[in-house]
């Protein structure tokens, strides 16, 4: 078991990013084994949800004309358009039925503001409005996070990120994480996990 000050955070482990879902991840289901394992090893395990409501601004499908995977200006910044996915209540929205869910501590829900993207664990892709998650973790006195899970070049890597930021030490088990890699959004992750002080392991 690992010390008291480490945590385990699991990425939107979700049936919309597993072959068959509406957003599916290549090989997304593969990590389950393994993520299962290691939350054997944490005394601090949350999951998150990715939650959206289905007027959701970050899909394509509330653009008329917009395709999905291209990019519109929000006054956040750039956004991807994304088929509709992961709509609360839904199968979709749902914990894939492998991933052990039980041993959680706490599941954290994202993207439920109709009118702004939520990639990350800690804000919304404002950078601004936090999630809560950085409290809980810190009140429960935890320093040192281990992330896993899905898409590990948009919400793995947002929440690794703004993690280093807030000065917890990140790591991310690229092994237990799937990638959506579009345009090259998996290099480019990875280059600024890297530069954020994020250290990718195996
Ligand atoms: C995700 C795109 C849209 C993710 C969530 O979990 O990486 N990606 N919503
Ligand atoms: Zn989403």
């Amino acid at each position: 078991m690992r010390p008291k000050t480490e945590a385990l955070i699991v990425i939107d482990v979700q049936n919309d990013f597993c072959p068959g879902g509406a957003l599916a991840v290549a090989g997304g289901d593969e990590i389950i084994p393994r993520v299962n394992a290691l939350m054997g090893d944490f005394a601090a395990k949350v999951l998150t949800q990715d939650w959206h409501p289905a007027d959701h601004a970050s899909f394509a499908a509330n653009h008329p004309g917009a395709a999905p995977f291209s990019l519109i200006d929000m006054p956040y910044g750039p956004q991807v358009l994304w088929p509709s996915h992961c709509i609360q209540g839904t199968h979709g929205a749902a914990f894939h039925k492998d991933l052990s869910t039980d041993p959680a501590d706490l599941v954290i829900r994202k993207g439920f503001r109709a009118a702004i993207d939520s990639y990350s664990a800690f804000f919304e892709n404002d950078h601004k409005t936090p999630t809560g998650l950085e409290g809980y973790l810190r009140t429960r006195g935890v320093a040192d996070l281990t992330l896993v899970g899905l898409a590990t070049d948009f919400c793995v890597a947002y929440s690794a990120i703004d993690a280093a930021k807030l000065g917890f030490t990140v790591t991310v088990l690229e092994g237990a994480c799937r990638a959506i890699d579009l345009d090259g959004s998996l290099a480019a992750a990875r280059d600024k996990m890297r530069a954020a002080g994020v250290r990718l392991g195996a």
